[in-house]
């Protein structure tokens, strides 16, 4: 099937399972064309089946705003129109399934029928689409779109809550590439534990896009009070807006020196190798790709009980939950999970058991049911 993939290029959690649900599927021969404003961060762009398509934006004086909206609906016209594309997955709501159904009407003025996939993330319908500002074409473009999927049962109840919506949504759960995990687990030869931390320091890590929602400075308490009663050291993977203040409370705290800061990084696999524990203490989060992630590395998770994180992170299996900001009881499950390598190892265990059952096979399949049942096939 020839299929146009848009989404974030960035670090975020929703352009990484675009990008590799769009590689998966070339792999699997399909005919996959990125059309974004960069190619994205994961995007492996000299696979076969896979192209990129650059939308860009024109300068004028007059543009307090760039229109990136109307750019990006016009370039997905050209791609569709010159490739013959069938279907338009677009992952976050916000432009991309508005700017998709101004797209599809102006192909059908042109006589082509294309048919449009939404898969909402989470900030698109929690944080931002459900604002006053963007929240009528937010329902719109959600109740235009042929097939709409959310990535866990959670996010599907907001939509539901927070918009009017006409239409089923379908659940389909983030996935992970396993293997990519597997390769670097526990004694593989690529794990380089011995650069980052002493043989008697556990490793605390946390991945984000350090916005607010993250809470990320909970992160840095939670370090704290740990680091009271054990040797441990903390890894921060990511950039953004909260940095300088995770970093001022590191200072003021006296834990500064025990942390290393990675800065965004495209082989978060190869951290999460030698991590003992991934902290996820986030306000709000629709699934927590970075804590399947930790999974698949067999790192188990202490996060909040916020979303969706329920439906991925197991209590007392795979780390545990807790209720947002409580900074104490997220030390002592850390701690409860360090006091003993065995019980460590059980619960590096169970995650990657449980990790399993995100793994990309049992998911992709999913997703080209749904275009089978949007395109048929000759
Ligand atoms: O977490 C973010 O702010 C990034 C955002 C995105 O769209 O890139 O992540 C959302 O989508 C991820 C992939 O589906 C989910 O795993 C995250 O839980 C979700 N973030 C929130 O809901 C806050």
């Amino acid at each position: 099937m020839r299929i146009g993939i848009v989404c974030y290029p960035t670090f975020g959690g929703s352009g990484v399972v675009a990008t590799e649900l769009g590689m998966a599927l070339a792999l699997k021969g399909h005919e996959i064309h990125f059309i974004t404003y960069q190619p994205p961060v994961r995007l492996d762009l000299i696979s076969s089946g896979i192209h990129f398509h650059q939308v860009q934006i024109e300068e004028y004086s007059l543009f307090h705003h760039q229109p990136y909206e109307l750019a990006l609906s016009s370039k997905m016209v050209q791609v569709a129109e010159k490739y013959d594309l069938e279907l338009l997955h677009v992952h976050y709501a916000i432009p991309h399934a508005y700017a998709a159904y101004m797209a599809k009407k102006m192909l059908q003025d042109k006589g082509k029928e294309i048919k449009v996939v939404t898969t909402l993330h989470g900030t698109d319908i929690t944080l931002v689409g459900s604002h006053p500002n963007y929240k009528s074409a937010v329902e719109f473009s959600i109740n235009n779109s042929d097939v709409v999927t959310t990535v866990s049962h959670n996010l599907k109840e907001e939509t539901y809550h927070l918009f009017e919506i006409s239409k089923e949504i379908e659940v389909v759960y983030n996935f992970i590439e396993l293997e990519k995990y597997e390769m670097n687990s526990i004694g593989g030869k690529d794990c380089q534990r011995g650069n980052i931390a002493n043989d008697d320091e556990f490793i605390l890590t946390h991945i984000s896009n350090y916005r607010p929602v993250k809470r990320a400075q909970d992160v840095v308490k939670i370090f704290a009070k740990v680091l009271a009663h054990k040797p441990v050291k903390l890894i921060l993977v990511g950039e953004g807006p909260d940095m300088a203040a995770v970093k001022q409370l590191a200072r003021a705290l006296g834990v500064y020196d025990h942390i290393v800061f990675i800065g965004n990084s495209t082989e978060v696999d190869k951290v999460l190798c030698y991590s003992d524990v991934f902290l996820l203490p986030s306000k709000s989060e629709s699934f927590g790709l970075a804590a399947l992630e930790a999974m698949a590395a067999r790192t188990p998770v202490i996060s909040t009980n916020t979303g969706g994180l329920p439906e991925v992170n197991v209590h007392g299996v795979t780390g545990f939950l807790s209720e947002v900001e409580a900074v104490e009881d997220m030390a002592q499950n850390t701690l409860k999970l360090i006091e003993s390598r065995e019980k460590l190892a059980e619960f590096k265990e169970n995650s990657f058991a449980r990790a399993k059952q995100f793994s990309i096979d049992r998911v992709l399949p999913k997703y080209e049911a749904i275009y089978n049942s949007l395109v048929k096939t000759t």
